[in-house]
């Protein structure tokens, strides 16, 4: 990594030049410690934005667009895996989630999955002096392992606990109860006389869900989604009581621009990191009345479009408080394309010719390039010149890639596979990505789940011979696997095995799968 040499470089040329010349000051060396705000859109494929593809006449992202043709747009960006949790702690902790029991999509009331004592990208960055804070969806568990979320007191260990300043939460995912809002340690606006109780299984026979009271949703469920009903639509699990503290599904994209206008205003002075975690397009879809019938997708298009204003809102901050030249923009997703995930929102009816996964096959939950490749755009103006690139980058390298540009030393015990591609982030000339990735679903059997490895042009994946069923616990020494070989280049769908014909590439590529999974990591530590 030589970028950091590099801006001290600059830095020593512009001290130099102020002594002889003035207007060389104009050249403005490229800030070395940009604020960061990394958006991360959830369940967004490939093909689901203009500049990925996304036809005009379906729906318009206009400030995403914008964003790509100032930045750059990556064609080789991914998710590390292909669902939500599993993503986000990699994105976090910088190592793959396969590594840890655990990680797949975490329930109601699921603790924290990452312990105080973790090594975390926020954390790397407190330490290099930046205000660090989670606005939106969480998803990653609250509270001790023994106990689970204590909704009524306070939640604990969470996003302060691991490197965030500030949070302002959605606690799990939408789809699943509660709906309320958690502001650091609290539920905002709970009322003591009326206690929030979060559970899996119904309180009272009498209880309505959305079984029992179907004919009330405004939006019906299509598989599962079926237990409590809050704002007249049906969820996964069960509560009662927070009533005051209850939002409307329809505010929440508004809800994450207020508090991050107020959070950024409020820091501006000192350098920042924003994990802006919307959650659009997750389900249930139901973006603001402004925003449904905006596309003609239905609230699946409207839900992006919704998320296509919220990226305007925050560009338009940032320009207000005159911080764009010194702020990185990271846009990505935490998994590939869903259309019917739950709730009958016409997602398939109103697809038209658009292609959620652009050229890929698969989506969310699989290891197929549709499942983790996914939009991914850096955006820095007057540092990151405009482009393309085709380089593999992946949100599990965030951490160390800011970390070893701010100079922040990565213990050598952490942050497992997370890789510096910051060059490659900053579209400098000749940078490269990784040379390689692994690509997981919801790692349910841990490092013996399917893969997708990638090198280069060349996909290998790992499939079951036979896959378990649901909750059946694998014996690892029974388990048979099937590989089979892609050229991307020529085969994006991954439709064509082509093992038999490249013989070399494909058994060097099972091997080297192999050794990432056993050695336990993938960054290697200069000794
Ligand atoms: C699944 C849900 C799905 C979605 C997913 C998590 C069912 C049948 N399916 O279990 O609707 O909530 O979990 O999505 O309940 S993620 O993007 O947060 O990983
Ligand atoms: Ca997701």
């Amino acid at each position: 990594m030589n970028i950091r040499h590099l801006f001290k470089n600059v830095a020593a040329v512009a001290t130099i030049a102020v002594a002889f010349s003035l207007p060389l000051m104009a050249e403005d060396p490229s800030p070395a410690r940009p604020n960061v705000v990394l958006i991360m859109a959830d369940d967004m494929g490939y093909g689901d934005l203009g500049c990925y593809g996304a036809r005009p006449e379906n729906l318009e992202t206009p400030h995403i667009d914008q964003l790509a043709s100032e930045g750059i747009r990556f064609t080789g960006g991914y998710a590390s895996a292909s669902t939500c949790t599993p993503t986000r702690y990699s994105l976090l902790t910088g190592t793959y989630a396969f590594r840890k029991e655990g990680t797949g999509i975490a329930g109601p009331n699921s603790p924290a999955l990452i312990q105080p004592g973790t090594v975390t990208l926020p954390a790397l960055l407190q330490k290099a002096g930046y205000k660090t804070a989670a606005i939106g969806k969480w998803h990653l568990g609250l509270g001790t392992p023994e106990e689970g979320p204590q909704w009524n007191a306070d939640l604990k260990p969470g996003p302060l606990e691991i490197g965030f300043d500030y949070c302002f939460l959605l606690p799990t995912t939408n789809d699943r109860v509660p709906q309320v809002y958690v502001e650091n340690h609290r539920v905002l606006n709970l009322d003591p006389a009326d206690p929030l109780w979060v559970g899996h299984r119904a309180p009272s026979p009498e209880h309505p869900t959305g079984i029992t009271h179907r004919d009330s949703l405004k939006m019906d469920w299509s598989h599962g989604h079926n237990s409590t009903i809050h704002n007249a639509i049906s969820r996964i699990g069960f509560y009662t009581g927070g009533h005051a503290a209850r939002f409307r599904d329809e505010d929440l994209a508004d809800k994450w621009v207020e508090k991050s206008e107020e959070w950024i205003t409020e820091n501006k002075d000192n350098p920042f990191f924003l994990f802006f975690a919307s959650h659009d397009l997750h389900v249930p879809r139901m973006p603001h009345e402004r925003f449904q019938g905006q596309s003609r997708m239905g609230y699946r298009g409207d839900a992006i479009v919704q998320l296509d204003w919220c990226v305007g809102e925050l560009v338009r901050i940032l320009k207000e408080q005159g911080l764009e030249k010194n702020t990185m923009i990271v846009f990505c997703s935490d998994n590939g394309s869903v259309l019917g995930d739950g709730y009958k929102d016409g997602a398939k009816e109103k697809l038209h010719d658009h292609k959620p996964a652009g050229p890929y096959s698969g989506g969310k939950y699989n290891i197929l390039e549709g499942g983790t490749r996914t939009p991914f755009i850096t955006w820095w103006p007057g540092t990151i010149k405009p482009g393309l690139s085709d380089e593999i980058v992946c949100t599990i390298d965030m951490a160390t890639s800011l970390a070893n540009h701010l100079d922040v030393e990565i213990p050598e015990d952490a942050c497992l596979d997370s890789l510096d591609v910051m060059d490659a982030l900053l579209g400098k000339e000749g940078a490269e990505g990784r040379t390689q990735l692994i690509e997981q679903d919801n790692g349910r059997q841990g490092i013996h789940s399917p893969f997708g490895y990638r090198v280069g042009k060349w996909k290998l994946q790992r499939q079951f011979s036979s896959p378990p069923k649901k909750g059946e616990k694998l014996d690892t020494s029974e388990i048979q696997y099937r590989y089979t070989l892609y050229d991307l280049e020529n085969d994006p769908s991954e439709s064509k095995d082509v093992a038999k014909a490249n013989p070399e590439t494909f058994e060097k590529m099972k091997a080297e799968l192999q050794k990432l999974l056993d050695d336990g990591r993938t960054r290697q530590v200069a000794k």
